[in-house]
């Protein structure tokens, strides 16, 4: 089944219904239908087929949704790219899904490697509004891919998860019913759309319920007072370290804000315990931590009505399910720690173009997440780390290894290693340990190429000097016995 049967309650059936707002434009779920269908037809005398890949690299703007919703009216397969990802990064995934073009804003476009096929978003707009906005559509099914999500996973190089119609779909309305969502709630939506806690969870919920949606760019802690007195929103998704954020809130704002909120949901990193407790003091509201992967979108999740238990992931959505195995791929018993498998609807079909990685990743038919936790007797779950060493920033994540091969080519590195140091706001931030020859070494001139090759969360808070990495007698670095970073 198509995603669109599950968007027309609200794209046609709420036709006249307010449905979103963004920097002071109001629209209805009748002009987003007219707004996508309007692309859709630019996009197709532009020569897009079924299939073929079409890329964003945006900030959060009502185009992306447009964008969205043209690819799945198109049989598109629609490549969100982090604003953040700089060259390394964006050649990386554009050589790797090829799509016909990257869509793009005039101030970003400059980022973008040379050879790549731009189209820019204010272009693509104006040439789409006298296009016709009756629908243009193909068939699609469960299986028919809709989106390359680029992820990290347990190995280097970024890899594009292949996500169907039938993933969001199975995914969506999972959530939608497992959360009570009504088109009486009102969504207020920091998160970026061009990963899966903003996409798949946040734009789906209110497409297949019809609520209401507030779209900003991105979350400014400095404006979230004031973006939840003024839109009184009843639901939130976000990230650790928004939660942290929203800590800083007035005591007596935060109480009006939580008396309005009925799901605030946590995901994407770990809510350590005590934020979980210090939220409930101040808003009066109990957060809702869920877990999921760019892969499988969400796979567990503490319960609507009954406990939410803090620093625990909860329980199997309805449709998924979970064991947690040894090394040997045997279940464990209750209270014992092992890495989750997981196997659903919500799964992703594989690495695009990676058949081995693919073949790595699942086992008869379950996917190894690489996320290592235990189940307690009553079933909920609790992570406990991560079968690989990748460091996850505000919700981000980082894979160690593609940093320090940039740094081990920088004149004078001899040797590297970069771990995840704690963070208060962002749960952890990554550090460089370098031996280096002194005499070559320039930290501004290493520090500055970095920038332009990475994203800003993958830049090391710190380069510290050490004589020599620890190392086993097999020479592998043991990552645990570097000295703690003192920040
Ligand atoms: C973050 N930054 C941005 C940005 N988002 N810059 C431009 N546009 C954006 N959209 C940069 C800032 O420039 C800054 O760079 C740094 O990130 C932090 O910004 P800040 O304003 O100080 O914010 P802070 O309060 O620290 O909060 C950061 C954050 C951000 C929470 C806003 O980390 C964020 O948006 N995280 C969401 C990540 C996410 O959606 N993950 C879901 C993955 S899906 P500098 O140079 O200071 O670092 C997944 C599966 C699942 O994991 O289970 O959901
Ligand atoms: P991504 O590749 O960006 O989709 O990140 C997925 C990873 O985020 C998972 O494999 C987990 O390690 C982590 N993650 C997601 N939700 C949670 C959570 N609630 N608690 C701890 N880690 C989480």
């Amino acid at each position: 089944m198509s995603l669109l049967p599950l968007f027309d309650a609200s794209l046609l059936g709420r036709a006249a219904q307010p449905a979103l707002e963004f920097g002071g434009v109001a629209l209805t779920f009748g002009d987003l239908e007219a707004r996508s269908n309007r692309l859709a037809h630019t996009l197709r005398a532009r020569g897009l087929k079924p299939g073929d890949r079409l890329a964003f690299f945006l900030q959060n703007r009502v185009d992306v949704i447009d964008l969205w919703l043209a690819g799945v009216k198109l049989g598109l397969i629609v490549v969100p790219v982090n604003v953040l990802y700089r060259e390394r990064e964006l050649k990386h995934i554009l050589a790797d899904a090829e799509p016909t073009a990257v869509v793009t804003s005039s101030d970003m476009a400059g980022f973008l490697p040379a050879g790549v096929t731009v189209w820019d978003v204010d272009v693509l707009a104006a040439e789409s509004a006298p296009a016709p906005a009756e629908r243009a559509a193909v068939a699609a099914t469960s299986d028919t891919p809709l989106s390359l999500i680029y992820t990290s996973g347990t190995t280097g190089a970024s890899k594009g998860a292949v996500l169907t119609h039938g993933n969001f779909a199975a995914n969506g309305h999972a959530l939608v019913t497992e959360w009570r969502f009504t088109e009486r709630d009102r969504y207020l939506a920091t998160l970026p759309l061009f990963h899966v806690h903003g996409l798949a969870n946040g734009i789906h919920c209110w497409l297949f319920s019809g609520c209401h949606l507030r779209l900003t760019e991105r979350f400014e802690h400095a404006k979230a007072a004031e973006w939840f007195g003024e839109y009184r929103p009843t639901v939130f998704f976000g990230v650790p370290a928004m939660f942290i954020r929203l800590l800083e809130m007035p005591a007596d704002v935060a109480r009006a804000i939580g008396a309005r909120l009925r799901l605030a949901v946590s995901g994407s990193a770990p809510l350590p315990a005590e934020i979980h407790e210090k939220f409930r003091q101040l808003y009066g509201s109990v957060i809702l931590e869920r877990y999921g992967m760019t892969e499988t979108l969400m796979n567990v999740g503490n319960p609507y009505e009954g406990e939410r238990r803090p620093g625990t992931v909860g329980k199997p959505f309805a449709h998924v399910q979970v064991k947690i195995c040894d090394e040997a791929g045997a279940t464990v018993p209750d209270g014992t720690t092992g890495e989750l498998w997981v196997k659903g609807p919500n799964v992703c079909s594989g690495y695009w173009r990676r058949p081995e990685a693919s073949a790595a990743a699942w086992r008869d038919g379950w996917f190894q997440t690489g996320d290592i936790g235990e189940r307690a007797l009553d079933g909920y779950i609790t992570l406990k780390g991560r079968r690989s060493d990748l460091i996850i920033s505000g919700g981000f994540n980082i894979y160690p290894r593609e940093m320090e091969e940039l740094i081990l080519e920088q004149a004078g590195v001899r040797e590297v290693a970069v771990v995840g140091a704690p963070d208060s706001v962002r749960g952890e931030v990554p550090i460089a340990y370098v031996v280096v020859d002194a005499a070559k070494f320039d930290e501004a001139a290493v520090t500055a190429h970095l920038r332009s090759q990475f994203a800003s969360f993958k830049q090391p808070r710190a380069f510290v000097r050490v004589d020599a990495l620890p190392r086993t007698a097999l020479g592998k670095v043991q990552k645990r016995l570097l000295p703690p970073w003192k920040g």
